[in-house]
């Protein structure tokens, strides 16, 4: 029996050079150090030699376990060992750019619009921009043969569905839904069916907003617009109330401040005119009051409208109102 521990012993040592890989080395842990493996099987016979020679041979079997268990660690070891960094990094390669985008001209000035109107109590309201006859021209009191119907100016989805040409049809929904007291903004997209150039889109921004109470009156219109024109445009601004038309409101006005950027003297921005027209209003024509149900002899209202894309350029000196949609990064990264 010491000759066979003998040759198993050589065996485990030559086979261990062998070993290559992890599979090979649990192939050779099967083969000598598990619970039925041949050394375990030696540690079985030693039951039947004669008690006598038991301490040698144990003796030696456990000196055989301990020498294979400690072939089987150290390739383990050898093989489960990571691989060293590669030698070279370049310390001193610069760091890779990243770029922080910011929000939008047209939303951060409709951001500030909205909230200053928001301070003074006024809600946001919201619409569907494929709108009807009904909601875009009819219940605002748009004669059947007005121009602005004209296909030159909508675009018509369909026979009876076209894009909205201004947020009005929001202010229709609007007082269809609520009784007065109603106080609202309505910012949002709308559609015009015209030549792009600098100074004109297909598609533009607008915010409208509408005041229908008991007793609603052209001062209260001025008051508020004026408190919205010291905010947003500055403290030390003048402004003109100047008679104007629309089919929605009677009277109507627009309204002008003094040219931020020549103060008044006149430049190339206000056309040497030294005033900006920057938004237009009126009181609700009692038509479109009598259209939503809403009785004129008990309620009168005020509305006004302004584009935010003309606003914001306006605001920024930007001279191409197309430069707001192309979205070129040296652009926006700007403001
Ligand atoms: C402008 C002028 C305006 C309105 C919009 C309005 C809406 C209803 C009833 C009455 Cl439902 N008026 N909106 C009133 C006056 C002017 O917009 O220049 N917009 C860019």
């Amino acid at each position: 029996m010491l000759d066979q521990i003998t040759t198993l012993r050589q065996n485990a040592e030559a086979e261990i050079a062998a070993v290559d890989s992890l599979a090979a080395l649990e192939a050779y842990r099967v083969k000598y150090l598990v619970r039925k493996g041949a050394i375990a099987e030696l540690f079985d016979r030693l039951r039947g030699v004669p008690v006598s020679e038991k301490p040698a041979l144990g003796n030696a079997l456990n000196q055989l376990r301990a020498r294979v268990q400690e072939l089987y660690d150290e390739r383990n070891a050898e093989l489960t060992k990571k691989p060293a960094p590669p030698a070279e990094i370049d310390l001193t390669l610069p760091g890779r750019r990243t770029f922080q985008g910011s929000r939008h001209p047209l939303m951060q000035t409709l951001d500030e619009m909205k909230s200053i109107f928001v301070r003074m109590g006024f809600g946001v309201a919201d619409g569907p921009e494929l709108e009807d006859d009904y909601h875009n021209f009819e219940a605002l009191n748009f004669p059947p043969d007005h121009p602005a119907r004209d296909m030159q100016d909508t675009f018509f989805i369909s026979k009876e569905a076209l894009l909205r040409t201004h947020t009005s049809p929001v202010q229709i929904r609007v007082m269809k839904e609520h009784r007065p007291p109603i106080r609202a903004i309505m910012p949002g997209r709308v559609f015009r069916n015209e030549a792009v150039s600098a100074r004109s889109l297909a598609s533009f921004y607008q915010l409208e907003g509408l005041s229908v109470d008991r007793g609603v009156s052209f001062g209260e219109l001025k008051g508020t617009l004026v408190a919205f024109a010291r905010q947003f445009y500055g403290r030390d601004i003048k402004y003109r109330f100047v008679p104007s038309f629309f089919p929605f409101t009677e009277p109507s006005a627009e309204m002008y401040i003094t040219c931020f950027l020549c103060k008044g003297k006149g430049c190339r921005m206000c056309k040497h005119t030294g005033w900006l027209e920057v938004l237009g209003c009126g009181m609700v024509d009692p038509n479109v009051l009598r259209n939503v149900g809403i009785d004129p002899e008990v309620f009168s209202g005020y509305a006004f409208g302004m584009g935010i894309d003309r606003t914001a350029a306006l605001r920024y000196g930007v001279d191409d109102l197309r430069l707001f949609y192309e979205n070129d990064v040296r652009f926006l990264k700007q403001f």
